[in-house]
């Protein structure tokens, strides 16, 4: 019993030798594939609330957050975004400056009309943005996010979805995820440093 274990972190020693070695040899040619394949966000073209085409650069010159989710979605969206309103109401005038952008995972039932009827209980600064799914489609592929329809009862269903909150720098580039699980006045702070 004993010898297997050696003999197992014997292997694992040696594997993780190897796994080393290998990556300081490809450190330089590693380094700029990770910088080139792993870029998160850029352009997009959706349609927000008011039926307006826009795309990214419709909200460069200021830092913005970009959150996927749907309006039918029963916990995590909606506490995403009244933590998203809170952080917007303590950035005070300063908050006009930055946008949420709520892009739809569901544009299936998320019109541009369901949009704009359900950003009305959060913070005005929030943008409801949808599509054709294939333009919806893009729109998660260029942030690396996830979403997958799943059926519930009967003919309806939900959607699993990335829950992350990316901050993007006012040049259009990630910056990094935000974290709304904090006091209002801090997330603000944060933002604050990007206008
Ligand atoms: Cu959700």
């Amino acid at each position: 019993m004993q010898r297997r274990v050696l003999l197992l972190l014997a292997i694992f020693v040696v594997g993780a030798a190897a796994i080393a070695a290998a990556t300081f040899a490809l450190l330089p040619g590693a380094q700029q594939r990770v910088a080139t394949t792993v870029a998160i966000g850029g352009p997009f073209q959706l349609v927000d609330q008011d039926g307006r085409k826009v795309t990214q650069g419709d909200y460069a010159g200021a830092p913005f957050l970009v959150f996927f989710g749907f309006t039918h979605c029963p916990d995590v969206c909606p506490t995403a975004l009244f933590d998203m309103s809170q952080a917007f109401e303590a950035l005070g005038p300063d908050a006009r400056k930055v946008a949420g952008l709520f892009i739809t995972v569901d544009p299936e039932r998320d019109t541009p009309e369901v949009m704009k009827n359900y950003l009305g209980s959060f913070h005005p600064s929030i943008r409801g943005l949808t599509g054709s799914p294939e333009e919806v489609a893009a729109a998660i592929k260029t942030y690396r996010a996830y979403a997958k329809k799943v059926p519930t009862q009967g003919s309806d269903y939900t959607m699993d979805h990335t829950a992350v909150v990316y901050l993007m720098g006012k040049d259009g580039v990630f910056v990094a995820p935000l974290n709304l699980k904090r006091p209002p006045a801090e997330v603000a702070a944060d933002l604050r440093k990007y206008l």
